[in-house]
């Protein structure tokens, strides 16, 4: 069998993956040891993208509302009402609203029919919500939206500095390239993060600062360096400009108490080698852009930048963020790095030989839904993205498209909560069937490249966007075979780039042969470091720029929180993928509340309660964990749950729609929120072979080996007989103590659901229940009890979930002297395949050096 070179599916640190197919739908999944961005590893998600390939709840045919159709009359349909609406309203009136998870190829036709020919700049996306800070900072400071390191500036780095970034989840394998350069070369590594993340736990020094407190920390730290002589004066007049006042605006109150504050700067003044890696803690602020200037503010002020080891870092979030960038597929530019300028707009016409280019900037994603909402946009084209779940203010995002008048939405998966809102739904090829390239966080272009046949009747999204482009008579501006053909127009159009003074040029893929094409190989535009030579600014320097903090929000007594949203290690945004996966399930099953002890105690919150998030926005409800990783007055939430996977966690719908004046990215981070206990009368959970809704309060789901774990809890009587398949039962109850336990089994006597319900009561260990489930090897009457016959060995949380091992295990491996990661590993497994869990062990193993250094009172 033969492996095929791809891209990972998701993160933007751009994984290569050598993937064998297996069977009709089954693939078996490794790294690329040859791909620059991972040199073979993988994290979970990676690892388990096998998990995801199959066709469960795929969109396979075109939909018109509730009807199955025929891809013709969808797409003669979608081009109908493109064409009546602008003849009515006018181009503005359409929208696209893009994702960066589509490929380049993609992206570059959707954005030149958009903003090309039928004339509007309202194509916005996804990135908007992610990178647009990042982008709005690098222009402000370098003229370009260039990243100016490598992972490699990683390897070489002294001091690595992250913000706003937990990369251990989030960015896995970027991470173990940090965890080697501590083991290689002593580097050392400062998390600023007001969450005690696994990232922060790891830290040589955790900087857990107030939410938004990043501009007055890099400020301060910019002064002290000033102060001490360590600016690069020769550096700044040689290739910087600076504005006037520009030392004097800096402030001088970092925020953080004053010893660590003395710690964080002079391992600054020490380290000349130093990557600052900044992610959403950074750009999803009301002040986004400002910290990522106050970041290469530092960077350019030291002259720590293009060399080896340094430079400020911006890494992206999804695989193809960065090429949707480069493209142009943001409603405030054109094409590919060019903006809206009378000679940038004439080139770009020119070139598409365009019969309506748009005139100026459109909507960006928060005002776009607003003009949606106020009937302006009537027609909204939406490709790989589930804005329903993930846009800030997310009801009212529910709210405008149920009221425009044609919504389309293409996607892999039939039923997203945005899906469910289309009018016209076009299904599109996913990952292991599309065919295409991407670009990872330091520009590294790469392919993705099909593993399968098409299933049923679905289409690329490029292809999709061509077949509405020819209906509406652009066909021979569309007439594209290939995705090599797109890459080869796209890339010839990077000319106009350089044309322009900016260094994006991919001019030598101009004429790739489609074999050249299909043989790509992992390549970087702008080498190591673009901004050597010259930065693309009309005067050829960067520009420092004066930043501020923001004024703090005025205190609003019902919303005493303050409420941060993120991610989970284990999912991947709506989880219209990875909620596919029993693994990727297990690490956390469902959307917790994070909160601080001594809140609990003040909100009356228990541990593993329920709690009610409110905001000015809506309300949600999570399962609470206290823990001292959240500062007081803080809470945290993940942003994956949706409508389809719990009753009310659709974290979107809390965050306020707030966005940052030059990015127009929102405000993901720092909403004002209250917290209050949810008390239900009983509470369950459910393990059934398909999932179900139920009908209670409060419900959660997950995927398990052969079935589906509910969580439920609700007031009232529950209606068991509504939950539970039909079968043979057998019951035990105790109505005294409002238990209630249902086994269901099937016509072969296999375990086809049980359901544990208690009053006030405990339920029973959910892991060993779930492993009857997929491979029974207890009776009814175990399983009625809800434990084995003889007691299990205590497991504790499960850590690794490629080899099922337990905290316990791992504590074991401890006791008999285990000292680093690898003994442990050696010891139990843990930790050898996907790699996840060793953040874990590491933290572990941290906390038991520090237990046995403290005296015993
Ligand atoms: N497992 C997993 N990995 C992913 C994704 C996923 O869904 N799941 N998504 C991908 C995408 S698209 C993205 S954009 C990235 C995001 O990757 P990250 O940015 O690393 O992830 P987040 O959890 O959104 O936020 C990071 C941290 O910012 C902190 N933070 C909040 N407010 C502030 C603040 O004011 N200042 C500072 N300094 N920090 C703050 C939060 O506490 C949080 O720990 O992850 C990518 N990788
Ligand atoms: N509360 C809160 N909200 C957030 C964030 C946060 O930190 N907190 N982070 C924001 C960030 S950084 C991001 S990037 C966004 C992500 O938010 P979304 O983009 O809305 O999240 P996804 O679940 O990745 O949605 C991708 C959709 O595309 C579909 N899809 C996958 N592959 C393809 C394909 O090849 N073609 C097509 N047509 N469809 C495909 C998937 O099934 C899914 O429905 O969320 C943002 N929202
Ligand atoms: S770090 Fe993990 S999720 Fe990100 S690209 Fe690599 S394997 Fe995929
Ligand atoms: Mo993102």
């Amino acid at each position: 069998m033969k492996s095929i070179r791809t891209t990972c599916a998701y993160c933007g640190v751009g994984c290569g993956i050598a993937a064998t197919v297996t069977g009709e739908r089954a693939v078996s999944i490794a790294g690329d040891p040859d791909h620059p961005a991972n040199e073979g590893q993988l994290c979970s998600k990676g690892t388990y993208l096998g998990e995801t390939v199959g066709l469960e709840g795929r969109l396979l045919d075109p939909m018109i509302g509730e009807r199955e159709t025929e891809w013709n009359e969808a797409l003669d349909l979608v081009a109908k009402r493109l064409k009546d609406t602008v003849e009515q309203h006018g181009p503005d009136s359409v929208a696209f609203y893009l994702s960066g998870q589509l490929l380049t190829e993609d992206y570059y036709v959707a954005n030149k029919l958009a903003k090309g020919f039928i004339g509007t700049a309202n194509v916005d996306t996804n990135s908007r919500l992610c990178m647009a800070s990042a982008v709005a900072a690098h222009v402000r400071a370098f003229g370009e939206d260039v990243v100016p390191c490598t992972y490699d500036d990683l390897d070489s780095a002294d001091l690595i500095i992250l913000v706003g970034s937990n990369t251990a989840w989030c960015h896995p394998i970027v991470w173990r390239r940090i965890e080697r350069a501590r083991e290689r070369r002593g580097a050392k590594l400062v998390v600023i993060d007001p969450r005690r993340t696994e990232t922060a736990e790891l830290a040589d020094l955790h900087v857990q600062i107030a939410p938004d407190g990043d501009v007055p920390l890099f400020n301060a730290l910019l002064r002290t360096m000033k102060h001490s002589g360590y600016v690069d004066e020769k550096y700044l007049r040689a290739r910087c400009s600076v504005p006037e006042g520009f030392w004097d605006q800096l402030e001088d109150q970092p925020g953080i108490p004053q010893e660590t504050f003395r710690e964080f700067a002079a391992m600054v003044a020490t380290n000349p080698r130093m990557v600052t890696l900044f992610s959403q803690g950074a750009n999803q602020s009301a002040g986004g852009t400002d910290k990522g200037n106050a970041i290469i503010n530092l960077h350019l002020s030291l002259g720590r930048i293009n060399r080896e080891g340094m430079g400020p870092f911006s890494i992206t979030g999804q695989p193809n963020a960065m090429g949707g960038r480069e493209v142009g597929g943001l409603s405030n530019m054109l094409a590919c790095h060019l903006g809206f300028s009378e000679a940038e707009r004439t080139d770009v016409a020119r070139f598409w030989q365009a019969p309506a280019l748009c005139s100026g900037p459109g909507l960006k994603a928060v005002d776009l839904f607003r003009a949606i909402d106020e009937g302006r946009i009537k027609f909204v084209w939406i490709m790989a993205t589930n804005p329903a779940v993930s846009m800030p203010d997310a009801a009212f995002v529910r709210e405008a498209l149920r009221k425009c008048p044609t919504v389309v939405v293409s996607d892999v998966i039939a039923d997203t909560d945005t899906a469910l809102l289309a009018d016209i739904r076009l299904p599109a090829l996913g990952w292991g069937e599309k065919d295409g390239t991407v670009t990872n966080s330091e520009r590294c272009i790469s392919r993705q490249r099909a593993l399968f046949p098409p299933p049923g009747s679905v289409r690329a999204d490029w292809q999709i966007v061509c077949d509405v482009a020819a209906r509406l008579g652009f066909g021979s501006a569309f007439a594209f075979q290939s995705t090599a053909e797109v890459f080869r127009e796209y890339a010839a159009m990077t000319a106009l780039a350089g044309e322009h003074g900016k260094l994006l040029d991919l001019t030598d893929w101009a004429d790739c042969s489609e074999f050249e094409y299909a043989a790509m190989r992992p390549f970087r535009w702008g080498g190591a470091h673009p901004l050597k030579r010259r930065y693309p600014t009309p005067y050829g320097k960067a520009r420092l720029v004066s930043v501020s903090s923001t004024p703090p929000a005025p205190a609003q007594p019902a919303l005493p929180l303050r409420l941060n949203t993120g991610r989970y290690r284990d999912h991947w945004h709506t989880m219209t993928r990875t909620a596919l996966s029993a693994k990727l399930s297990m690490h956390r099953r469902e959307a917790l509340v994070e909160v601080h002890p001594e809140d609990g105690a003040t909100y009356g919150l228990e541990q593993s309660g329920l709690a009610r998030v409110a905001t000015a926005r809506g309300e949600a409800i999570y399962r609470v964990s206290l823990t001292e990783a959240q500062r007081q007055g803080e809470i945290f939430v993940p942003m994956h749950w949706s409508d389809l996977t719990a009753s009310s966690a659709r974290t979107g719908l809390l965050v306020e729609p707030i966005v940052d004046p030059h990015s127009g990215q929102p405000a993901f981070k720092n909403v004002a929120a209250s917290i209050a206990p949810v008390h239900p009368d009983w509470r369950a959970f459910l393990v059934t072979r398909d999932p179900v809704r139920p009908e209670a309060d409060y419900w959660s789901r997950a995927k398990i080996n052969g079935g589906w774990l509910h969580e439920i809890a609700g007031s009232g009587e529950l209606d068991a007989d509504a939950l539970l398949p039909a079968g043979p039962r057998r019951e035990a109850s105790d109505p005294k103590r409002g238990m209630l336990r249902l086994v269901v089994t099937d016509r072969d006597g296999g375990l086809a659901a049980a359901l544990y319900v208690t009053r006030n009561g405990q339920l029973p260990d959910r892991d060993w229940i779930v492993r009857q489930f997929a491979a029974p090897d207890a009776g009814t009457t175990e399983l009625l009890a809800g434990r084995p016959a003889a007691a299990p060995a205590e497991r504790g949380n499960l850590v690794c979930v490629c080899f099922d091992v337990g905290e316990c295990d791992i504590m074991k491996a401890l006791e008999e002297g285990a000292e680093t990661v690898k003994d442990v590993s050696s010891a139990t497994r843990a930790g050898t395949n996907c790699g996840s869990c060793r953040t874990i062990i590491a933290g572990m193993l941290k906390r038991k050096k520090q237990s046995s250094l403290e005296p015993v009172s």
